[in-house]
């Protein structure tokens, strides 16, 4: 076990008077540590810290604050066994998901934002010739950091969906406080610890660990808020921020559908299913949630999904390579995967892999494929988010796209053919945010590609543009250098002069034949 163990210290603001929270390991039931729970008056101080820190932060060029990136990068590669061992003894899944997830994402995060981070926030000239009154002038938009960003984490990619979104907020000038799950705050005390070592200025990242209160107290300080959650702890925080008034970006849950056409690569489309079903327990944000398979492959699909999905090895991660699906990270989200199970076969489901809770030591459930099913179940319309597969029978992609677009989620959805020009032409018609072809997840390392939900799965986006820029305030400068005394539109008002302007609006808007 890592040394993120018993007292995690590098928390700064534990007055010791707050009440702690224990850590578990999901997959075998210890307690691997404890972490303070801050009060409000905690929180505040942290911003207080955060805000005396940030202007000369944000003072450096992107180049020096990329270099502490760059530093960070280089830390992971060092300590790479040491941050997934704290990933995966507090979240319980699979060194696997560890290293490709929290890792892998991560470690290539750094690099890219440090280099990207002055293309995408370097001020832009945009052209003045649109209007007569700014005619000439010199239009610059500018991104300026916002000042202190929040970031609450979810408990299912610890680093990831956690420190992740902090990475490209400090490279814009940022200072940021991180409020991770209560489940798994291990990880993100150790980013902090990396993020002290690596030379990054005392109180520019800060980790508030606590729970849901603290998460709310947090609120009341920063100046713009990243979460990722559920949809209904999403609709309360976009309601706090509202109260003030400040910018708040949701990436929510997901009933992510996987449409196989009959000309599907059927060999790449069941182990594509049985993998992005099933990879980290489940519990992804983009797992695919439910498969539409139309009527001529269907058969032939379901019995190699079930093939592989009989075939994996599940349990308490023992090193690399020695289990495929991990354990269920969060206590209350085994009883979500067993009401839905429970639900879809009292409604008629046959259960064709597993279907149980295993028993023993640590919180297991097994990896489980459904067929027989129907929306009106709540394994087909409510997030599992557990080691599941549904599995339904329509007759054309029409059909499949009707019920993939029958839900309030939007997050993300994947399109397989082998005609990749259907397969595009359907994948537009989808209501998500993201949509695959002959793909899954993968979209989510391309940190170029804007990745957010539509729907109830969120509001705005991470990666790319639009993921930086969500962490800046955007100042419009207008410059005039040469100017006459007085334009042609300021006082006093004559009527020659108001002729001479209509007449030019007349010359700009008022030629051509209009159909
Ligand atoms: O999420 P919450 P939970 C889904 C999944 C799961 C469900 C619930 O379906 O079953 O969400 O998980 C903090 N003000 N996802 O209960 O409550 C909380 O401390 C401010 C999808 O863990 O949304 C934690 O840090 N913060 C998801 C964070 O919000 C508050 C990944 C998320 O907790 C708060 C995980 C409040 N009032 C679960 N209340 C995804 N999109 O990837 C709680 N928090």
């Amino acid at each position: 076990m890592a040394s993120v163990t018993e007292e995690a210290s590098v928390q700064p603001g534990d007055g010791g008077a707050a009440a702690r929270i224990a850590v578990e390991n999901p997959a075998t039931g210890e307690t691997i540590g404890t972490v303070p729970s801050l009060a409000p008056d905690e929180i505040a101080e942290l911003a207080r810290r955060a805000r005396e820190a940030q202007p000369a932060w944000a003072a450096l060029s992107f180049e020096d604050r990329g270099r502490v990136l760059y530093r960070a990068q280089k830390w992971m590669v060092d300590n790479i066994e040491r941050i997934i061992d704290v990933v995966t003894s507090e979240s319980g899944k699979t060194h696997e998901d560890a290293q490709l997830a929290d890792y892998g994402y991560t470690v290539g995060a750094l690099g890219f934002w440090a280099k990207e981070a002055e293309g995408y926030l370097a001020d832009e000239r945009v052209p003045s010739w649109n209007n007569p009154v700014v005619a000439g002038k010199r239009l610059i938009i500018r991104y300026a950091p916002i000042g202190l960003v929040g970031v609450i984490g979810p408990w299912n990619y610890p680093i990831a969906n956690s420190f992740g979104d902090c990475i490209p907020a400090l490279a814009a000038g940022n200072s940021v406080i991180l409020k991770p799950s209560e489940v798994t705050p291990l990880s993100s005390l150790l980013m902090a610890e990396m993020m002290h070592e690596c030379g990054l200025p005392d109180g520019v990242f800060q980790v508030a660990t606590g729970d849901g209160r603290t998460g709310a107290a947090l609120i009341d300080h920063v100046d713009v808020l990243m979460f990722t959650g559920s949809t209904k702890t999403g609709r309360t925080v976009m309601k706090a921020a509202a109260e003030r008034l400040i910018p708040c970006y949701l990436e929510l849950g997901g009933k992510d559908p996987m449409i196989v056409c009959a000309d599907a690569d059927l060999e790449r489309a069941a182990n594509a299913a049985a993998f992005y079903s099933m990879n980290n327990g489940g519990q992804v944000c983009i797992s695919v949630e439910r498969v539409y398979v139309e009527e001529p492959v269907y058969d032939q699909f379901v019995a190699k999904v079930t093939d592989n999905v009989r075939a994996l090895r599940q349990g308490a991660p023992a090193g690399i390579g020695s289990v495929d699906v991990g354990a269920v990270t969060f206590p209350p989200q085994i009883e979500t995967v067993e009401d839905h199970v429970q639900d879809a076969v009292q409604k008629g489901a046959r259960v064709l892999v597993g279907g149980h809770r295993r028993p023993g030591a640590g919180r297991f459930y097994e990896p489980t494929v459904l067929v027989d099913v129907d929306h009106s179940m709540k394994i087909m319309s409510e997030e599992t988010f557990g080691p599941t597969l549904p599995i339904m029978k329509v007759p054309d992609a029409e059909e499949a796209l009707r019920l993939a677009n029958d839900t309030t989620y939007g997050l993300q959805a994947s399109v397989w053919t082998r005609n990749v020009e259907r397969g595009e032409a359907l994948a537009r018609r989808v209501e998500a945010g993201v949509v695959c072809v002959n793909d899954a997840q993968v979209n989510y390392s391309a940190l170029n590609l804007p990745m957010g939900g539509w729907k109830s799965s969120g509001l705005g986006t991470r990666h790319g543009a639009t993921g930086i820029r969500k962490y800046t305030k955007t100042q419009s400068l207008l410059v005039t250098r040469l100017a006459p005394k007085r334009d042609l539109h300021m006082f006093p008002y004559s009527r020659r002069r108001t002729k001479a302007l209509r007449r030019l609006l007349k010359f700009l808007y008022g030629r051509g034949k209009r159909a």
